[in-house]
């Protein structure tokens, strides 16, 4: 046993360094409050502070330090979108994610895999190869394979699905493909930014925000009220909550999401496999436990339930590709909310209220985004324009008819 481990253990004050620092109380003004205490707020409080100098910042969380989609999603890392606009941003985030273990100086056990999206239909497959064409003329490594070169990297594969679906016709395979702890990163950015000097307070809860003459001026918390003329919301699943604060219209609705793990077994899958039309994600963990997913709950819904409805459809699935897990035992599953735009694009940057930004939109891929979106975020507070990553999906190209549409590049159909 490490010596560190048992001194821990046999210690009464548990002098272990503290991950981050225990908060004081809020001061009265801050330049900068960010809401939402997940990836995507801790990594805009980092990048602020670490990028930016601006470190006069607080991020308020009114649970525990990724308690919302940043603790629930599957943890996948991709850049194979079929926008230019989207493709390009994810592709920024893979890259920051590349070296994000050494930048934040914590183990995040980042590892690529390769990830397949496989198709069923021929139509599918001409989405695949148009996502493959869009990728590779930025750069992106993804191209279009067939069925037998699936049951090369995946041998393990039914291509007939038992014959309870279509067989795989081909797939989309993006090498770069990875995933990642997903706590890991939130408490790596969280301390990274406390030690710039960033204030993270837990269990802080906006109940309203201040606007005068078209401006954010504070903000209302549990806790007492606090000035600021820049409120970052980066919150997703409570994002129409935060938007009714300040009377912002957003077409968002909300919709859970659910997630299972099985238990441990023997690495075997050592790739990411997606199906759309099975509306079935999995890879298997450094744990060794297989963690899939399914499409979004048919119904709006602010809701954190999971069921067993979405537990059989999910392993009857898994079953399909996988016959032989037909004994493995699903050990828990859960839900997370997810806000859903019309393009299923994001909602990120400025708004027509002066000092208010978002970090919103982000349905079932925010994790992915999480190193660009705080860099971008950081980018649009401490210089009031939108980052040219982000341009693209700003609020205002709902009433520009300017979509960006990336429902084809889900994960799953929805
Ligand atoms: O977009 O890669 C994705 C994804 C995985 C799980 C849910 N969405």
């Amino acid at each position: 046993m490490p010596y560190r481990l048992l001194k821990f253990g046999l210690s009464s004050e548990y002098s272990e360094p503290r991950m981050f620092p225990v908060q004081g109380d809020l001061r009265d003004a801050y330049d900068v409050v960010i809401i939402g205490g997940g990836g995507h707020g801790l990594a805009a409080a980092h990048y602020l502070a670490t990028e930016f100098g601006i470190t006069n910042v607080a991020v308020l969380e009114k649970g525990y330090l990724g308690r919302g989609g940043t603790g629930r999603n599957t943890a996948i890392v991709r850049s194979n979108y079929l926008t230019p606009q989207g493709a390009s941003f994810y592709q920024a985030s893979v890259e920051l994610f590349q070296d994000l273990s050494r930048q934040l100086d914590l183990n995040l056990f980042y590892s690529e895999r390769g990830h397949f999206t496989l198709a069923h239909s021929p139509a599918s497959l001409r989405t695949q190869r148009w996502r493959a064409e869009v990728n590779k003329q930025l750069g992106i490594d993804s191209e279009l394979i067939t069925p037998e070169e699936v049951r090369k990297m995946v041998p393990e594969i039914d291509l007939q699905c038992g014959g309870h679906q279509p067989p795989i016709h081909g797939a989309l395979y993006h090498p770069p493909g990875a995933i990642a702890r997903h706590d890991a990163v939130a408490w790596g950015y969280a301390r990274r930014a406390g030690e710039a000097g960033v204030e993270i307070h837990q269990q802080t809860a906006v109940t309203d925000i201040e606007v005068r003459d078209g401006a954010v001026c504070g903000v209302h918390t549990n806790k007492g009220f606090i000035k600021t003329e820049k409120v970052l919301s980066a919150v997703a699943g409570w994002t129409t909550e935060i938007t009714q604060m300040v009377g912002l219209r957003t077409p968002l609705v909300i919709h859970p999401l659910q997630a299972m793990v099985t238990e441990p077994l023997k690495p075997w899958l050592d790739k990411i496999v997606v199906s759309a039309s099975l509306h079935l994600y999995v890879s298997q963990s450094s744990r060794g436990e297989l963690v899939a997913g399914a499409s979004l709950d048919p119904y709006e819904l602010i809701s954190m339930r999971s069921s067993l409805d979405f537990a059989e459809g999910t392993a009857g699935h898994l079953i399909d590709l996988f016959p032989m897990l037909g004994d493995v035992k699903v050990l828990r599953q859960w839900a997370g909310l997810c806000d859903m735009t019309p393009d299923f694009s994001p909602i990120m940057g400025t708004t027509p209220i002066r000092g208010f930004y978002l970090d919103a939109g982000w349905g079932t891929w925010g994790f992915k985004a999480t190193p660009i979106s705080g860099l971008t975020m950081a980018h649009t507070l401490a210089t009031g324009r939108d980052h040219e990553l982000i341009e693209p999906f700003n609020v205002s190209r709902f009433s520009d008819f300017q979509l960006v549409g990336e429902k084809g590049a889900a994960s799953v159909g929805h």
